[in-house]
């Protein structure tokens, strides 16, 4: 029996973690939100709900007292383009609400899940292959507080014993609920427009490689690393995983395989690709397959192919 409390269980991870849990876990699934981000169908309905904003340590610890909660999955965040707009807020949701999180989980003896990301690392970090022990250096607000949320993370395990864990996501490309403003939507973006119209405007430059994983493999991720036997964990916060990394013609060339009249022209956005351009061509994951057993399971061709299934049968 496990019962586990979602914080931004609407969003575009925790949309689609809160059913997988649901699938897994027979204890208390509980889908946190906040006001206006309230959840719909199967998420509502197939699972207990509840109001729990992030910056209020009150009402988390009446959540996880109620409902007996074990593990956190801290979800709430503002992707980076976004941060860069409100730095401010990204801080206060980012480090303000881990924060609050941690205590809680201190308090109440909960595990923690927050997920950190390909943003913790910067321009002087090494860009091919990236190590998991290496220069954190970003520029970003969001990569600052990912950083920081790390260090924390660890400061909590190592002095307080909570439980924390976590995984450095890449862009994560899904079909469910769409990410907003994050550097590496373009990847999700782009299979939409090509089923809606055949064309895509991409704001990344030609030859810009990002990590990427597809949302099945990621929810794995996030489910595993919490599982792990602690014993074996050299790590905790938080592990590189990695799946595939593709540039914007990677992916256009991907997509003709399937819909042979797709186009693409560009149209770079300053802010995502200095973003882009700070953050690593791909990473090195062999910690986490050595320490937990990660492996991903699909590659950019699968990912398509799917991506392209499921997009086509929503909107044709
Ligand atoms: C973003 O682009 O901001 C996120 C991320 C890679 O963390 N998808």
């Amino acid at each position: 029996m496990k019962n586990v409390l979602i914080i931004g269980s609407t969003g575009q991870i925790g949309s689609e973690l809160t059913m997988e849990l649901r699938k897994r876990y027979n204890g208390n699934i509980v889908a946190g939100y906040i006001p206006g981000q309230e959840p719909k169908g199967d998420l509502l309905e197939s699972g207990p709900s509840a109001i729990v904003d992030i910056t209020n340590e009150q009402q988390i610890a009446e959540t996880v007292s109620k409902y007996e909660i074990d593990t956190i999955y801290n979800l709430a965040a503002l992707l980076s383009a976004v941060a860069e707009a409100k730095p401010q807020l990204a801080w206060k949701i980012g480090m303000g609400g881990l924060f609050n999180v941690l205590e809680v989980a201190r308090e109440m003896n909960c595990a923690v899940f927050t997920p950190s990301s390909i943003g913790v690392f910067g321009n002087n970090t090494p860009k091919d292959k990236t190590p998991q022990d290496t220069i954190r250096n970003p520029r970003t607000m969001y990569g600052v507080t990912k950083v920081s949320g790390e260090l924390l993370s660890d400061y909590y395990f190592m002095r307080f014993g909570v439980d924390t864990r976590s995984v450095r996501f890449p862009g994560l490309i899904s079909n469910v609920t769409p990410p907003g403003g994050g550097t590496t939507d373009y990847a999700v973006d782009i299979y939409y427009e090509a089923v809606k119209t055949g064309h895509f405007v991409c704001p990344i430059a030609a030859g810009t490689y990002m990590d990427m994983m597809y949302m099945p493999d990621g929810l794995r991720a996030a489910i595993d690393i919490m599982e792990a036997d602690p014993s074996r964990l050299v790590h905790r916060n938080s592990f590189n995983i990695a799946a595939m990394s593709f540039d914007p013609e990677t992916i256009a060339a991907s997509i003709r395989k399937y819909i042979p009249e797709f186009t693409m022209e560009y149209k770079v956005d300053p802010l995502r690709q200095s973003i882009a351009e700070s953050w690593p061509n791909s990473l090195d994951d062999t910690c986490a397959r050595n320490e937990w057993d990660w492996a991903p399971t699909y590659d950019l061709d699968m990912m398509t192919q799917d991506m392209l299934r499921v997009l086509k049968a929503k909107f044709n």
